[in-house]
């Protein structure tokens, strides 16, 4: 049993794409990081700790990656952290149903000769298919300990923190003979571990080389660049073709070595002997996992094979081309219509508590705090915090699709559409993601590989409809269409997918033509969700819609209601003043210069319109009552429309600007969101109003 000494150790989680690395993260050290069943749920680096025998452990959750040599942002990521950071151990996450395809990682991992620990989860999904794992085998053919685990299920947790706990302690004594490298020493010699441990050899050898990649990559070891030089990194092979002193001998050394390998197999010398050899080193390091999986699973004789596969039944339906673009759209036309029905319960109750402390405030003294107590804080945040109810039970449904695998369905469905686009359909999920909120979904597209087809993704997620939106178009929906409430959230949803599809093909057409191939992505099993994972998830994220009503939104209140109040109230104030400077330009909209502030305030969140609204019109009691005696319904429809296509909050553009690296497409989103919602606003109120007169 290791001693208690008060250490810090860094752990680093690595595995391939969905394999369960957050789940282990969130169980080890009781974070709530974002969760989902596809791959490229993770895209940046995470941290948290956990004690383990007095001992604090900081964990680091990378994103997913296939391999050391990344295609896609995320990818990189994981790689420049093992190359640059410091760290004591690797804990590599399997996923035991894919053990072969997961092992390629495993083995460029252990080149790293860093103490690393096997964790193979998911031993659930694995057992159901009627198979058995001896780990022991698979640990001493690895050279390294392996922990059978089920995460999701809390299933190996104990033994793998035990594991870890000697790992550690025992490298910290004996680093170099618990080095990852074993794994390869356990391999029988061939031509390839020949010819790794030649270029190994060279590159050693030449100090000049070293020192480069060294200054940028202070933990690579010399094996390991050999490793990824042979499986075709063509960032390593830049630095063997600088010039430097010696540098000319690096690249015989390495030529001849490459031709002794030719030699060996046989085969002819091409002109493409790189190529040929990364080819060669891939087939042969999947022939050695594939080795190592078919020695350490076995087939349990009792188990019925003949039993249905209930995802590919699922999937029938599901990814049906005709079929599936409807059930798509029913499935979201369902989650909202639930959102509103549920919600609907819990916000009653919470309007009583609202209207009781609204009494109680308005008989406070002095008349100045009363009113900014009632006005101001009742009437703005107040507001807001109102609504959480829907907030929350949006997100609920949400991690439901995100969790089950439809979600990544849903990115098959929508392919053939996404490439008229010119885009993957990998680049929906981004965009159903933006139904929570756009920052994070600004983010997933690091998964992308391809620079345009980002620009196009970020331009087409802001008319995602996110979850600071939502109160709005409840509170609208609800004053002014009571009955039907539900379809008008859905369709104003609807029309943001429209808007976005739309400027995606504008883009397509124009400015960004190119077409691109994109990768293939894995449709990942269907999994039940677990009730406690969604809601912990959800209530995470509706404890920050609940923290953001309660600071930024509660000072933009006061500060929008000692505006309307200075230098004397309503129609005269600096408020109404600034409004009406610009209200000219929403008067064909219908728009009052309240409704206008409303629309500015909703640059810095989208959930102020509600506050603004509140806070002006000066009501005390219940907003959704007040609203249709001020606004008539085609305005409010055009008002609607508004929202759902002008520009995201500042924090959205902040990050389009980073993401995609331009402050121009910022710019161009903007721009082009409010002339997109102006004219749209325009057609829909006239329309509303013809219409209304038949
Ligand atoms: N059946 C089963 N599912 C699991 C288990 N562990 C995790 N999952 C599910 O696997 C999916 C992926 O989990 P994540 O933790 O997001 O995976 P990740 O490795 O962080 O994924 P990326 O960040 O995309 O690379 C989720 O749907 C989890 O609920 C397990 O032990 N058994
Ligand atoms: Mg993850």
């Amino acid at each position: 049993m290791p001693r208690m000494n008060n250490k810090t150790y860094t752990v680093a989680v690595i595995g391939q794409p969905n394999c369960g690395k957050t789940t282990l993260f969130n169980a080890l050290t009781g974070s709530n990081q974002y969760v989902g069943n596809w791959p490229g749920v993770t895209v940046e680096k995470k941290t948290g700790t956990f004690e383990l025998n007095g001992n604090s452990i900081e964990l680091q959750d990378l994103p997913g990656t296939y391999s050391l040599i990344p295609w896609s942002a995320d990818e990189k990521v994981s790689r420049d952290y093992l190359f640059t950071e410091h760290y004591d151990a690797i804990i590599n996450i399997l996923e035991a149903p894919h053990l072969e395809r997961q092992l390629y990682l495993t083995f460029q991992l252990a080149s790293l000769g860093v103490p690393m620990l096997v964790a193979v989860n998911m031993m659930d999904e694995f057992e159901a298919e009627g198979k058995l794992l001896d780990t022991n085998r698979l640990s001493a053919l690895l050279g390294m300990p392996v922990v059978a685990m089920s995460v999701r299920l809390g299933r190996g947790l104990e033994e793998l923190k035990s594991q870890l706990a000697e790992l550690l302690e025992f490298s910290h004594q004996n680093r170099k003979e618990h080095a990852g490298k074993k794994a390869f020493a356990q391999l029988a010699a061939s031509p390839e571990t020949e010819l790794l441990t030649a270029i190994e050899a060279v590159m050693i050898e030449n100090t000049m080389f070293q020192s480069q990649v060294k200054t940028d990559y202070p933990q690579i070891t010399p094996f390991t660049e050999a490793l990824l030089y042979l499986l075709g990194d063509t960032g390593l092979k830049c630095y063997t073709e600088q010039q430097m002193p010696g540098s000319e001998k690096l690249e015989q050394s390495l030529l001849a070595a490459k031709l002794e390998y030719c030699t060996k197999k046989h085969a002819r010398q091409t002109i493409k002997i790189d190529e040929y050899i990364a080819e060669e080193f891939g087939i042969w390091l999947y022939g050695v996992a594939r080795g190592i999986a078919r020695e350490c699973i076995k087939l349990r004789k009792d188990h019925d094979y003949a039993r249905k596969n209930r995802s590919a039944l699922i999937d029938k339906v599901v990814l049906q081309p005709v079929i599936g673009l409807p059930v798509f759209l029913v499935v979201i036309f369902l989650l909202f219509q639930t959102t509103f029905t549920l919600g609907d319960i819990f916000i009653n109750y919470l309007e009583i508590g609202l209207e009781y402390i609204q009494t109680i405030a308005s008989k406070l003294q002095p008349a100045w705090l009363s009113s900014i107590l009632q006005h101001g804080i009742i009437g703005g945040a107040g507001n807001v915090l109102l609504l959480t109810p829907y907030v929350f039970i949006m997100f609920f449904l949400l991690s439901f699709l995100e969790d089950s695998g439809y979600m990544a369905r849903i990115a098959f469905v929508t392919d053939h559409i996404m490439h008229k686009l010119g885009l993957h359909g990998r680049a929906f999920i981004p965009l159903v993601m933006g139904f929570g909120c756009n920052v994070p979904a600004l983010m997933a597209i690091r998964t992308l590989d391809n620079e345009k087809d980002k620009i196009k993704a970020s331009l087409m997620i802001p008319f995602m409809s996110c979850s600071a939106r939502l109160p709005v178009y409840v509170l609208f929906a609800g004053a002014f269409f009571k009955n039907y409430a539900g379809l008008v959230v859905f369709s104003l949803y609807f029309t943001g997918i429209v808007a976005g599809i739309f400027t995606g093909w504008l883009l397509s057409k124009t400015i960004i033509r190119e077409q691109s191939e994109g990768v293939i992505m894995e449709l990942p099993p269907y999994r039940m969700p677990l009730i406690k994972n969604m809601f912990l998830s959800s209530w995470t994220k509706t404890k920050s819609y609940i923290v953001k009503a309660g600071t930024i939104i509660l000072g933009l209140s006061i500060l929008l209601w000692l505006l309307s109040y200075y230098p004397e109230q309503g129609a005269n104030s600096l408020l109404a003043g600034m409004g009406r400077t610009i209200a000219w330009l929403f008067k064909p909209l219908g728009f009052d210069w309240i409704m206008t502030v409303g629309l500015l305030s909703g640059f810095v969140a989208k959930e102020v319109v509600i506050s603004t609204l509140g806070i002006l019109y000066a009501s005390t009691g219940d907003l959704s009552t007040l609203l249709p005696t001020v606004i008539t319904v085609p305005t409010a429809l055009a008002y609607l429309v508004f929202i759902v296509l002008y520009t995201p909050c500042v924090a959205t553009l902040a990050v389009m600007k980073t993401e995609t690296g331009k402050a121009r497409w910022a710019v161009l989103s903007v721009s082009w969101g409010l002339f997109l919602a102006w004219i749209s606003a325009f057609i829909v109120r006239h329309v509303a109003q013809l219409v209304m007169q038949l």
